[in-house]
């Protein structure tokens, strides 16, 4: 019989690491899905995707060498993928030093417990477009463009990156870097926009209520769908060496056409009035409002829109996504009407 191999998400409460346990689970690995302290009442992405009971679970803190050390020697994982810290870009002008201690500091800390404890471990490490620096619209951004973050989330990525690089380098780990562009679906938190849109217009549709407050509709993102991402990413520890790849569909969308994707799929007629702040988006059919913009929610350095080139990982693993940002507005909007529909309203 072959023995299972084993796999160690640290950060395994987020919507990452719950779609790579579930893909994890289904080829055969045995999964310690690693949560910090307080973070045990955010299982319900397991509990949604039905594995909770599938995984072990294990308290790590990534602030802590001698846990994470005692960890890593006890579960002596062939793969680990590192999702743990802080996601949230806007947060972070609020929380910089937060942010880089559980970003930067935080995967230092794993790098150097896989160094000194498991060294044969594979590991992956989610990294984010925003260590990319300003860039042309219709450039898309590569492995190769230029590093210039513009916000303490961005730099504490691309620290944390460039460590992992090192460690690569200097170390021989095998180590590859995810430079993640958004990724979306119904496992989503819902501060993130793609999901508070989702999240509310369910609300909308079947208790009513106050229309949704949405800062920048020009905003675009290169969305792509976080099951596709993660599916990537475990094909990638199997590749015999590691290394740094851009995850992104190349396509660029605004906030505005998202709402529109999601607000038709549940069979509001949505037009969209004015601009700026006084724009509003109303359904034609019953003049109801759906959404206006606040300007609470703009934020005074917001990312520019640019998408991602992701040649190289697609000519790696012969990798390509499953769903059109359309699909993955009318799924998370779907899926939201089904649990508003179960009563289910608190994830
Ligand atoms: P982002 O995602 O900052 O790109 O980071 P987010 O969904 O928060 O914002 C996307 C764009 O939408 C605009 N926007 C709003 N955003 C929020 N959250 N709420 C609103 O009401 C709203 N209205 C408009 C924003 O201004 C922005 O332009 C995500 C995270 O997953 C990071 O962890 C990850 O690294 C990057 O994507 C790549």
């Amino acid at each position: 019989m072959i023995k299972s191999k084993t796999a160690l998400i640290i950060g395994a409460t987020g919507q990452d690491g719950a779609h790579l346990a579930q893909h994890l689970l289904a080829a055969g690995w045995i999964v310690y899905c690693g949560f910090r302290r307080g973070s045990a009442s955010k299982t319900w992405r397991l509990q949604h995707l039905n594995i909770l009971d599938k995984v072990k679970l294990v308290n790590i803190n990534i602030d802590e060498p001698f846990n994470l050390n005692d960890v890593l020697k006890s579960i002596q994982p062939e793969h680990i993928y590192h999702f743990a810290g802080e996601s949230f870009v806007a947060d972070s002008f609020i929380h910089p030093v937060t942010t880089l201690q559980a970003n930067t500091l935080g995967t230092l800390n794993v790098l150097e417990a896989i160094r000194h404890t498991v060294p044969e471990t594979r590991l992956f490490f989610a990294s984010s477009s925003e260590v990319f620096g300003p860039a042309e619209t219709n450039t898309l951004l590569s492995e190769e463009s230029r590093l210039k973050p513009a916000n303490p989330y961005g730099i504490s990525k691309l620290t944390a990156q460039e460590l992992v690089r090192m460690y690569r380098d200097t170390y021989n780990l095998h180590a590859s870097v995810g430079i993640l562009f958004n990724h979306e679906g119904p496992l989503r938190g819902r501060n993130f926009v793609t999901r508070k849109i989702s999240f509310n217009l369910a609300r909308l549709k079947i208790d009513n209520g106050d229309p949704i407050e949405l800062g920048a509709l020009s905003s675009a993102r290169d969305w792509g769908a976080a099951e596709d991402y993660t599916a990537a990413m475990m094909s990638l520890l199997e590749q015999k060496t590691a290394d740094d790849y851009v995850f992104a569909t190349g396509k660029l969308t605004t906030v505005r056409d998202f709402l529109r994707f999601s607000a038709i799929a549940v069979g509001f007629d949505p037009l969209f009035e004015g601009t700026g702040a006084e724009e509003v988006c109303v359904d034609k059919t019953s003049g109801k409002p759906i959404a206006v913009v606040s300007e609470r929610y703009f934020r005074p350095f917001d990312t520019s829109a640019r998408g991602g080139n992701s040649k190289k990982l697609i000519n790696k693993i012969n990798w390509q996504g499953s769903r059109t940002v359309e699909q993955i507005a009318t799924e998370m909007v779907l899926t939201d009407i089904d649990r508003r529909t179960k009563g289910i309203i608190n994830v």
